[in-house]
């Protein structure tokens, strides 16, 4: 039975050998996808230089090739930061197609700067924008 002490030792270094192999493994069955593929938004507003009132926001989505991307959650968000407060109304995304998207009504109810965050969401990827605006 004496000898039993090093064939112990030997098969727990197996085991301990193992049992650090095994994450790799499980890695290389199951690959994790941990990119994060990123949208590209640019956006323009009209009329522009803004005034009071309503506006239309037209965004273009692309991946990261520039590729245009169609079928993407895109919302847009005006605030105005120093006051502490959005828009007074909410506007609404139609996609045109070709990765463009229309947001109306933009509307600033009133003078001063505004910022217009603009996310797009499609599949597992993402990317947001943030624009400021002098209101006239
Ligand atoms: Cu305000």
């Amino acid at each position: 039975m004496l000898d039993a002490t090093p064939r112990r030792m030997a098969l727990a270094l197996s085991l301990l050998a193992l049992s650090l192999a095994a994450p790799a493994c499980a890695d290389d069955a199951t690959p994790v996808d941990t990119t994060t593929a990123e949208l590209a938004i640019s956006a323009t507003l009209d009329p522009m230089p803004p005034t009071t009132g309503q506006h239309t926001l037209t965004i273009t989505v692309v991946d990261e090739d520039g590729a245009p991307v169609e079928g993407a959650t895109v919302t847009v968000d005006p605030q105005m930061t120093m006051h502490g407060h959005g828009s007074s109304e909410t506007a609404v995304v139609a996609e045109d197609g070709a990765g463009v998207y229309t947001a109306f009504p933009v509307t600033f109810q009133m003078p001063g700067m505004w910022k217009v965050s603009v996310s797009a969401t499609a599949g597992a990827m993402s990317g947001s924008a943030a624009i400021d605006y002098q209101v006239n």
